[in-house]
């Protein structure tokens, strides 16, 4: 079984782009400028926003964090975007979800400048995603092409099947891996949670996507022998154990799992920080205006 280190890569993607910025540097030119809204006091958000402004940090990157208080309002909430929109020194930015629940999600990212859209979830991002258009790939599926490129595991002609449809993750997962492209070519199965027989179709994937959201959801007797795994669930499960109260759970059955799997990816340290390098690398695009 081969472990696929999610931190390792990130670290090195991340060189990669320090590499770029010094360069930028060296020409006296300014450099890359991400921020990230914030509303509301969510644990894990802070955690992710705040490893989001470190990397900016380790990379070059000049960072703004934008802090809201839970109970901004959806217009104060536009106004700093439109604000955003319109400032020459910022390349791109992201609004952390989840919002909250007073706060239209899908009004908020259609506010968002397509061309500072770094998260890759404006419609017409997504709609350039889909018509293999260049644009900004959503963070997370494009660390997990990146993860299956960098591991060279074949994915031309394989059956992939991803488990979740959201917005985010699933569906553009299922899309970008039956692409004409470098981790694509895939034959691709979009279950969700009114599929029947998941553990059926689940046991024939040479490629299994958990992106669902259910803690150790995935199961050693759901997958073949010698399946790639990969694991983008991460829900903080209650722990006294633990320092910090909980600790974190993907939605992979790890233990059992592993043991199947040729290849397979942890919680912590798979897929999470492939998502924070591969912001920076849109963030980086944005910059040079490739878009
Ligand atoms: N707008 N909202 C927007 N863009 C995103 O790309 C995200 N996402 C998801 C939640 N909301 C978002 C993230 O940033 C999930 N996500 C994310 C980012 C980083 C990590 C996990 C999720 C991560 O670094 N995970 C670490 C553990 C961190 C911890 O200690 O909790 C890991 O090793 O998996």
């Amino acid at each position: 079984m081969i472990l696929i280190d999610g931190r390792q890569t990130s670290a090195k993607i991340k060189e990669e782009i320090a590499a770029t910025v010094s360069q930028i540097k060296q020409q006296n030119q300014r450099v890359p400028h991400l921020a990230a809204v914030l509303v509301g006091m969510d644990g894990a958000s802070m955690t992710y926003v705040g490893a989001k402004v470190r990397a900016c940090e380790f990379v070059g990157f000049d960072s703004t964090l934008i802090e809201l208080p839970e109970d901004t309002s959806e217009r104060e909430l536009l106004n700093q975007i439109k604000a955003l929109n319109n400032n020459p020194d910022i390349d791109g930015f992201i609004v952390q979800l989840p919002l909250p629940n007073h706060i239209d999600d899908q009004k908020i990212l259609m506010t968002i400048a397509p061309h500072k859209d770094v998260d890759g979830f404006h419609p017409v991002n997504v709609g350039r995603l889909t018509l293999d258009l260049p644009t900004f790939i959503s963070a997370t599926p494009y660390g997990i092409m990146e993860l299956l490129e960098r591991y060279d595991i074949p994915t031309s002609g394989k059956h992939v099947v991803v488990i979740g449809r959201s917005h985010i993750v699933g569906r553009p997962m299922s899309i970008l891996m039956s692409q004409k492209r470098k981790a694509g070519n895939a034959t691709v199965t979009i279950a969700h949670s009114r599929t029947e027989n998941l553990a059926a179709i689940t046991k024939q994937a040479d490629i299994v996507i958990a992106a669902l959201g259910i803690p150790e959801f995935l199961t050693a007797e759901m997958v073949k022998e010698n399946a790639v795994i990969i694991d983008v669930g991460i829900t903080r499960v209650p722990d006294t154990s633990k320092k910090k109260g909980y600790r974190i759970v993907g939605d992979v059955d790890f233990q059992s799992v592993s043991k199947k799997a040729s290849h397979i990816t942890p919680v912590p340290g798979g897929v999470g920080p492939m998502t924070i390098a591969m912001l920076l690398k849109n963030n980086l695009l944005a910059y040079h205006r490739n878009l």
